[in-house]
């Protein structure tokens, strides 16, 4: 306690001490919730009647909200949170009506594991960590407006969560109209005839349940049986986001398999598009732009058809029709519903044994193959460098252009969930096709012409050749030749053949999957779905909302041994026969009936979708948002063609997951008229990380940082020399520093301004806890050039300030305002410092305009120092509101002047120079310009004219 408790601060009783920041703090802060002072008022009722409030801009800025972690906030976690609000205060300040506050997003899976670990039921330890946070945080002095906030575990906010789910459930989209519309308006069309079945007949001969298969098929939000990501070791099935680039859980890091199992699915992919094209009016960072559009990945391309005796064809996606010619075999992945129709009994006479894998009959190679397949990883699967293996089929399917009879494998490096899960393969031009036709001995052709001097015979290449700057070569029939054709061209005239010929189309593929929506678990929103005897799902009816989570003794998930592929997942709710098992009036006119509840849960991501939009209209019992609020706070305006919220920071790991189901959940909110936005977050903003330092003793393990000594650049714990490294800050690392410990130090002013002061906001930067002292002291200095540290005095004089001074401050106004416009924080404080260190050399009391300046200047940085200063200089009203200050130019013009220098009249070169310049140095500074001296080319000088500062005019001889 070195700094706070010293024998000066007894001489000096009213110095700024951390004691003194305790007591201004937690004082302010009690008044602010009293006043409501951060409470933005909302366009409907309180606006309405009030003008002046009605004429200013809005701004709605906002944080990714907390996860209410059991291990509360170390100093990492509030970076973003202090920046929006030093942001948000600025905003205010400059005539805005702003909206900012914080909620929690707080179902999933931290907390249904440590229910497991300990028996605390998720509800109680998650209540508890919101309460510990929110402690936390209101110490940080947050300008939030507490009424708008809430967590998503709350029933009044889930319920909004499966009515949306309900509307997503409720609609389907609409190719041609390019937007989601309500599943009535398709059931109308199937009625009518407008629309054909898919079988062809009437939709009034179709059974309940080959309607509700014909609608799933459209719906936004379906059940089907695809193959999921199987996490035994966790339990639960996982969302493509969720799994890692290696294969594995993200959360946990378990093996994930590819299994069959019945879920839930959103269709995101009909949005691939929108998606993609309106992330062009958003300002985000670049690099998240790109993230996402490599994540929905768009490739140009077409399909093509290949028949197959006695089973119809396998279409494969291609981007490289022109290559047709080539196609010498096919590959399906291995889970491919067509595999069972086209093996034959036997292999075919003279099947190659090493096509066969030492299997008597297809039908055994190929289940011997597909267990092997399924325990990797897509990713596994996917590598260039790795063998290729695979099977033959038993079957042939004839390749459209050559007429040629072509083997059919599965092999793993074909992927199910990607086009069309069958590949036409061109050995001659693709790397992966050329190492699996070397393995399994078959043929290539070359149809691209190599531009090296491999020549054309493929079977003696080393590689494959893939290039697009080539002409096409053994590529005729009788009917259509590419050759001599470029590949662009080549690729037109094919697709043209193709669709003539009914046996392909170009088409347009995406890497985006469906949405898989159902995980395993019980801390989670219920699904509002029931299904009856026959197993048709039927939504609940709006006035059955919210479904409540059942309190219930089991919540623990059930996990398996993570290496067993083999293993199905158990819902925690299916536990509960009373609850799953309902009587219920769907109010369908069907009376009431026996249901079975849907007893999977919505993952963690879906009360984050949305939840922007409760901020606006918490309290609406009636509706998901009132639309003139949603249209005041997020409509699309002049700039923000798409809408959505002004300011959004959080941490870029979100950039595929977060950050897409929303747009994904705004879209389809926007095309069902709910909501005017069609984006929900205009501007995103990515803060850096805190890190911190990480010591490890000679065994490797991490040892408490805060004990660690340093002597002559070597550190020590315990004696004992350790090593350093920057590190992620954490408990696990014994290296978490709290926010209440700086607070407890120094108070909150001062670990706000020290988080700001540490680099650029987009920057990570590691934390220092010697360092926070500087901006304790630069506290202390404001509070001592204001306040008398001995009487409590306030010491400013009415006088006029002088020349200097007014420079100094004009400066610092108009750099500070746009450093905090510009989010350049730690800009903004080094120019207060300078004006701080200015006045206080200055010496004497302070002009009555500076110290109110240099408090407003504070304010958003140090809201409750400059809130107490305010109030000392005499204000009654919160400075939270006051206008911040503006520059006076006149005093802000910068200290140089251009001068222009002409030979014979003609302008040849400018310079910026003091105004105070004298004759002689000008005539010096031009006559050495590097343009000067090339326009004089050698010529003598007649004669200089120099009127200093703004004129040198040179005469040549
Ligand atoms: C023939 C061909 C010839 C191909 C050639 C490439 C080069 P992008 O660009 O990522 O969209 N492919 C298609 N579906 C696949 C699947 N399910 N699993 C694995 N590979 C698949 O990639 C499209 C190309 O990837 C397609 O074009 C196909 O191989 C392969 F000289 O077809 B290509």
């Amino acid at each position: 306690m070195s700094e706070t408790n010293s024998a000066a601060d007894v001489a000096a009783p009213h110095r700024y001490t951390a004691a003194m920041a305790a007591d201004i703090e937690a004082r302010w802060q009690d008044f602010w919730d009293a006043e409501g002072t951060y409470e933005a008022p909302n366009p409907t009722g309180d606006l309405a009647g009030d003008p002046e409030l009605a004429a200013k801009p809005k701004k709605f800025i906002m944080d990714m909200f907390p996860y209410p972690s059991g291990a509360g906030l170390h100093v990492g976690h509030p970076l973003g949170y202090i920046a929006t609000d030093v942001y948000a205060r600025h905003q205010r300040m400059s005539g805005h009506n702003v909206l900012h506050t914080l909620g929690f997003d707080a179902f999933g899976l931290p907390a249904e594991q440590y229910a497991v670990q300990t028996g605390t039921h998720p509800r109680i330890s998650t209540e508890a960590n919101i309460e510990n946070m929110t402690a936390q945080l209101r110490r940080l002095g947050l300008g939030h407006d507490k009424r708008r906030s809430f967590a998503t575990i709350e029933s009044e906010y889930y319920k909004w969560t499966q009515w949306i789910f309900l509307q997503i459930f409720n609609s389907w989209y609409d190719t041609d109209a390019d937007r989601a519309r309500p599943i009535a308006e398709l059931v109308a069309q199937f009625e009518s005839g407008e629309r054909a079945t898919p079988d062809g007949r009437d939709w009034s001969a179709l059974s309940a349940a080959e309607r509700a298969d014909v609608l799933s098929d459209h719906r936004l939000a379906y059940a089907s049986d695809a193959p999921v990501n199987w996490s035994p070791g966790l339990g639960t099935v996982l969302a493509n986001e969720e799994v890692t680039a290696d294969g594995r859980s993200e959360r946990g890091n378990f093996p994930v398999f590819k299994a069959k199992l019945r879920q839930w699915n959103m269709r995101i992919t009909a949005y691939a598009d929108r998606l993609l094209n309106d992330l062009d009016g958003l300002d985000w960072p670049e690099a998240i732009k790109l993230q996402q559009r490599n994540w929905i990945g768009r490739s140009e391309g077409a399909r093509v058809d290949f028949p197959v005796d006695g089973a119809g064809s396998i279409t494969v996606f291609t981007t490289r029709q022109d290559t047709l010619f080539g196609a010498t075999y096919m590959v399906l992945a291995p889970e491919h519903e067509l595999v069972e129709r086209i093996i034959p009994a036997a292999w075919p006479d003279g099947t190659h044994p090493v096509w066969t894998g030492g299997h008597a009959t297809p039908a055994e190679a190929v289940t011997a193959y597909r267990k092997q397949a399924a325990a990797k990883s897509d990713v596994e699967r996917q590598a260039e460098a790795k063998d290729k293996t695979g099977v033959f089929t038993g079957a042939y399917a004839t390749n459209p252009v050559s007429g040629e009879q072509i083997p059919v494998f599965i092999a793993d490096y074909v992927l199910m969930g990607y086009g069309t899960g069958a590949i036409m393969a061109v050995p001659a031009h693709d790397a992966r096709d050329f190492a699996f036709a070397r393995a399994f001995e078959l043929p290539m052709r070359c149809v691209v012409e190599p531009s090296d001097d491999r020549g054309t015979d493929a079977s003696t290449w080393e590689d494959a050749f893939g290039s697009y700057e080539a002409k096409l070569v053994n590529s005729a029939n009788d009917e259509i030749s590419l050759d001599g054709l470029g590949v662009v061209d080549a690729k037109a005239r094919i697709t043209d053949w193709l669709k003539e010929h009914g046996v392909g189309e170009g088409t347009v593929n995406f890497r985006l999957r469906d949405w898989l929506f159902s995980r395993q678990r019980y801390w989670g929103e219920p699904f509002p779905i029931v299904y009856d005897e026959e197993g048709i799902a039927h939504p609940l009816p709006e006035s059955m909302l919210p479904l409540e989570l059942p309190e219930v003794d089991d919540y623990s998930p059930r996990t398996f041994d993570p290496d067993d592929a083999d293993t199905q997942p158990e819902t925690p709710l299916s536990r509960n026969a009373d609850w799953v098992n309902v009587t219920l009036d769907l109010g369908d006119g069907s009376g009431p009936k026996k249901y079975r509840r849907e007893t999977n849960t919505m993952p963690n991501w879906a009360g984050s979708c949305w939840y922007e939009l409760r901020y606006l209209d918490p309290n609406n019992s009636e509706k998901l948002v009132d639309p003139a609020i949603e249209q005041y706070w997020m409509g699309p305006r002049e700039g923000q063609p798409t809408g959505g919220v002004d300011l959004y920071v959080g941490g870029a790991e979100h950039a595929v997951l977060h950050l897409l189901y929303a747009r994904f959940w705004s879209k389809v909110l926007h095309d069902l008229g709910h909501v005017s936005s069609a984006e929900p977050f205009h501007k995103l903003y990515n803060q850096g990380m805190i890190q911190a330092f990480v010591y490890r003793d000679s065994r490797g393990i991490a040892v408490p940082a805060a004990e660690v000594e340093e002597r002559d650049g070597a550190y020590y714990y315990e004696g004992e020399k350790v090593s350093r490294v920057l590190g992620k800050m954490g408990k696990s690392l014994k290296n978490a520093v709290t926010p209440d410990e700086i607070c407890g130090e120094y108070g909150a002013d001062t670990l706000r301004l020290y988080e700001m002061a540490m680099g650029p906001l987009d920057v990570s930067r590691p934390w220092d806890t010697r360092a926070v002292v500087g901006q304790y002291r630069l506290l202390q200095r404001l509070w001592r050039n204001i306040v008398d540290e001995e009487s409590g005095e306030v010491t400013v004089v009415d006088t006029e300030p002088g020349e200097d001074t007014l420079r100094a401050l004009h400066k610092a106004i108009d750099g500070v305002g746009g450093d905090m416009a510009g989010m350049r924080f730690n800009t903004a404080i080094a120019k207060v410092t300078e004006l701080n260190n200015h006045l206080t050399k200055a010496g004497g009391p302070l002009p009555r305009p500076v110290a109110e300046a240099l408090v407003l200047l504070v304010a958003p940085l140090a809201p409750h120092i400059a809130e107490e200063l305010w109030r000392r200089l005499g204000h009654t009203e919160s400075v939270v509101h006051q206008d911040f200050p503006v520059a006076d130019p006149a005093y802000v013009v910068d200290e140089t002047v251009t001068c222009v220098v002409q030979i014979k009249g003609k302008v040849r070169a400018r310079l910026e120079i003091s105004p105070s310049i004298t004759d002689a140095e000008l005539e010096a500074l031009a006559l050495a310009d590097p343009a000067v001296v090339a326009a004089l080319d050698g010529a003598g000088i007649r004669k200089v004219i120099v009127r200093a500062p703004k004129l040198v005019n040179i005469v040549p001889a």
